[in-house]
């Protein structure tokens, strides 16, 4: 989507005026700005008094629509890849569309992002080809895109390490002078509910902010932790945890791609501008299973699932388009279209996708070799040609 620099407003801490909707019914907690029912909401008041606003043209809502539609589809398509034997493994973001799409479109061109192995949406609005982590997830490469070319980071299956590395990377930002501007440089981190849990995230909070690094901890609070469920590992809302390591905390409805991108937007601006961090709790749902390998009906029920299908971001951004005539049964139509293409051309490039050469594992362990490294790919390469002409 061609975006300038689409309407997003805020105001600093202030009261919450009462003609302005601080929050959903039900919870005063959620920054919101698109209702399930695709009701638009002119604005909303953070816990800090800020006031969020996300004016779009019709054009980039319709561009925020189709992320959201390809995300999904590509997502489908993987899912069906791994259980066709295609992939090994696949990691759904079925559900997360909007907190992905929403806060990767947040991003400006020289920001960096630190991504769990989930991040699909976001890798795909940093504009990588999204056959990458199929490649990732087939096993026949690391990951495969250049973190410095894309801002984007390799995926981390270690939880919430990425903080620790994002910690770094934005502590050396703010070292090397690249704050405090307009043009200014931030940084984010994604993790999950249950990294909130690991030593490594608190620690990355600490050093964040004892260094006022300009990071976003961009938590997608999907409620579990494969089976594990949020309430066991909180008894506060995540957002919350932030007031304790001196920086701001706000929740926002992970559904709402405006929402998303509008808090998203407001953090990383303020961490460009040497305002340091902030944590940023997406209150979303995993629709589908933790990966292919988790069977979720073994520790939820499907009522709650049904649940949040009547807050799917999809359904919701769909809605108001139609109800604002912002998009009509034909846009929706091509969009689909396109999807189904894209899904297409994904899966046959993914089946003819190169088994690597055995000997390809000692390529990229240094950026320039060794001799050590040389001498042991010397011998592989002896050992793997000993089996030439044998039935092995
Ligand atoms: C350090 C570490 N411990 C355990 C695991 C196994 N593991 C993989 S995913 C996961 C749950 C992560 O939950 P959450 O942080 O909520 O992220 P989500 O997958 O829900 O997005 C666990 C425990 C791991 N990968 N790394
Ligand atoms: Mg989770």
């Amino acid at each position: 989507m061609a975006k300038g620099d689409p309407g997003v407003t805020t105001r600093g801490r202030r009261a919450a005026p009462s003609s302005k909707r601080a929050a959903t019914a039900g919870d005063p907690e959620l920054v919101q700005l698109l209702t399930p029912e695709g009701e638009r909401i002119e604005s909303a008041i953070g816990p800090d008094g800020t006031e969020y606003r996300a004016d779009f043209t019709d054009e980039e809502y319709r561009g925020l629509y189709r992320d959201l539609v390809l995300v999904r589809k590509l997502d489908a398509e993987a899912t069906a890849l791994q259980r066709q034997g295609e992939l090994g493994l696949w990691a759904s973001l079925l559900g997360q569309e909007a907190a992905q799409v929403g806060s990767g479109r947040a991003l400006r061109t020289q920001d960096m992002a630190f991504p769990t192995y989930r991040e699909h949406g976001v890798l795909y609005c940093r504009g990588i080809d999204p056959i990458m982590p199929l490649g990732l997830f087939r096993g026949v490469d690391q990951g495969g895109w250049d973190p410095n070319e894309f801002k984007f980071n390799m995926y981390t299956i270690v939880i919430g390490a990425q903080t620790l590395h994002a910690t770094g990377y934005a502590m050396g930002v703010a070292m090397d002078g690249k704050t405090g501007s307009d043009d200014g440089e931030a940084v984010i981190a994604y993790f999950g509910d249950g990294a909130t849990s690991q030593g490594d995230v608190n620690e990355s909070f600490v050093w964040a902010s004892v260094f006022n690094a300009p990071l976003v901890f961009f938590c997608q609070n999907n409620q579990y932790a494969i089976s594990e469920p949020l309430e066991r590992q909180t008894r506060v809302p995540l957002y919350q945890r932030a007031g304790g390591f001196g920086f701001p905390g706000v929740r926002v409805d992970g559904n709402d791609v405006l929402a998303s991108y509008a808090v998203t937007r407001h953090a990383l601006d303020n961490a460009r501008h040497g305002q340091g961090p902030s944590l940023i709790e997406a209150y979303t749902y995993r629709m589908g299973a933790h990966t292919t390998s988790d069977d979720p009906t073994r520790y939820r029920i499907a009522s709650e699932v049904e649940a949040w299908q009547a807050k799917d971001p999809i359904a919701r951004m769909k809605a108001f388009l139609t109800r604002q005539q912002i998009a009509d049964e034909s846009f929706f139509a091509e969009v689909d279209e396109q999807a189904r293409a894209e899904s297409v051309h994904l899966r046959e490039r993914v089946l003819n996708m190169p088994n690597p050469e055995p000997v390809s594992m000692f390529d990229h362990v240094y950026p320039n070799g060794s001799p050590e490294l040389d001498e042991q790919r010397a011998q592989f390469a002896k050992y793997m040609e000993s089996f030439e002409g044998s039935a092995h």
